[in-house]
């Protein structure tokens, strides 16, 4: 296999965070969860004491603080989610003419991206929606987003679960490389809190909804003092059941439940969190290793963020003694785990101030598995 051709002077030249108003603290949405497990074994009981049906386990704000570091998550919608006889925001349908929410949230994402960059729409000619689910089949996402920017040139989504986001990142890089766009929007509007169950105690806590964006482009094209060249990128995914939603549109001809237990997020936590940090961090030593770069001597690692403990196991197996939060931010307390956003958002809110010549890796892992990862160096321009 011939050796990967690095990019040359493509720049990351800004990057946007839109956050929703309105959060969920752990204690608020324990306090729903334990209010609508003790009404379900009440009026389930008959069957609990018969044995053919399990009773609802009481959910702890403790438990998850300290199995996975979240504390919050902010959410387009706190509405429905906190009433026990709901269980699952109400986000209302919108007309056709309206934007839909996930594209209002990339709007919002891109707009601040741009500015970052100091670029305007007519500047763009690419526009790559990547995230964990798509609010409808088609038109794509990313199509509208374009209209309603006003951006000529061509626009599509894409979907890898966590790795959304680095992996659209990829694309619009070896785009420019090529020369098949000059500039790129790549937009990571995560809309999670549709699609999980909050009545499952596992797993209600994990998501939050957010949406990132990023400007690529050539270096000379640049309109800001300094940037973030890409001096590599790596995708990898390897076929795993341990992360799963089932959810589509052949449930229909199947005569299921559409929105049955298996068609919500899942996962086996365990399994993943013990499968994932090896590769994870294996995948990051390569990386950088190809890009001649020491993992001790890069300042920042800009991770996924899922779980803190995770985040803590795979910096200790890279810089040892050196690892620190300073090091590897963490935005899981503030904003749960937002799919592909995560080591966006650590970008976003962790990169300032940072040198020219200094280096980071933004990297991302989680269902397919998919791991994804780019190296960066900040620069002058
Ligand atoms: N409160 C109290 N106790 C609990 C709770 C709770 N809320 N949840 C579980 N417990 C209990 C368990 O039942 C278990 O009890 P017992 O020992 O009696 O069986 C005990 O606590 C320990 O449970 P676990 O072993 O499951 O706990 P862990 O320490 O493993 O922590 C985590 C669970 C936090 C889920 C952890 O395993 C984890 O984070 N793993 C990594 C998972 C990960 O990274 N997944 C990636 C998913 S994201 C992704 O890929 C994107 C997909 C797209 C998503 C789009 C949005 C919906």
């Amino acid at each position: 296999m011939s050796a990967y051709k690095l990019p040359e002077g493509i720049v990351i030249s800004g990057t946007g965070l839109w956050t929703p108003p309105e959060a969920i603290s752990n204690e608020e949405l324990v306090d729903a969860y334990n209010t609508y497990a003790r009404h379900y074994n009440r009026v389930n009981a008959q069957e609990i004491d018969a044995g053919a049906m399990q009773p609802k386990p009481q959910s702890s704000a403790a438990f998850i603080e300290n199995a996975s570091g979240i504390k919050s998550r902010y959410v387009v919608t706190r509405e429905g989610i906190l009433d026990p006889e709901r269980m699952r925001p109400f986000i209302p349908e919108r007309k056709d003419d309206e934007l839909c929410v996930q594209a209002e949230m990339g709007v919002n994402a891109a707009r601040l991206a741009l500015a970052k960059a100091g670029k305007h729409a007519s500047d763009v000619d690419m526009v790559i929606v990547g995230a964990s689910y798509m609010q409808r089949a088609y038109p794509a996402i990313a199509i509208e987003i374009q209209g309603a920017l006003g951006i000529d040139g061509f626009a599509f989504d894409m979907e890898v679960a966590c790795s959304s986001a680095t992996f659209s990142l990829q694309r619009a890089v070896d785009a420019i490389s090529s020369g098949a766009a000059h500039t790129a929007l790549v937009i990571n509007a995560e809309l999670a809190s549709p699609q999980v169950d909050f009545t499952d105690r596992d797993s209600h806590f994990i998501f939050g909804d957010v949406a990132v964006a990023s400007v690529v482009e050539r270096r000379e094209t640049c309109a800001v003092d300094s940037a973030w060249e890409v001096l590599g990128t790596k995708a990898k995914t390897l076929y795993s059941n341990n992360i799963r939603s089932n959810f589509g549109y052949t449930a229909r001809a199947a005569d299921v439940d559409p929105f049955g237990p298996d068609k919500l997020f899942r996962q086996n936590g365990r399994k993943v969190f013990k499968e994932v940090c090896p590769m994870a961090a294996a995948h990051i030593e390569k990386h950088l290793g190809e890009t001649g770069t020491d993992p001790r001597e890069v300042s920042r690692y800009w991770l996924h963020q899922a779980n803190i403990n995770m985040n803590n196991l795979i910096t200790k197996k890279l810089m040892g003694d050196d690892a620190s939060v300073e090091r590897a931010p963490v935005v899981l307390d503030r904003y749960a785990n937002t799919a592909s956003a995560g080591s966006v958002i650590a970008f976003n809110l962790y990169s300032d101030d940072l040198t020219p010549g200094e280096r980071g890796i933004i990297c991302s892992f989680g269902a397919g598995y998919s791991i994804g990862s780019l190296v960066v160096e900040k620069v002058a321009v």
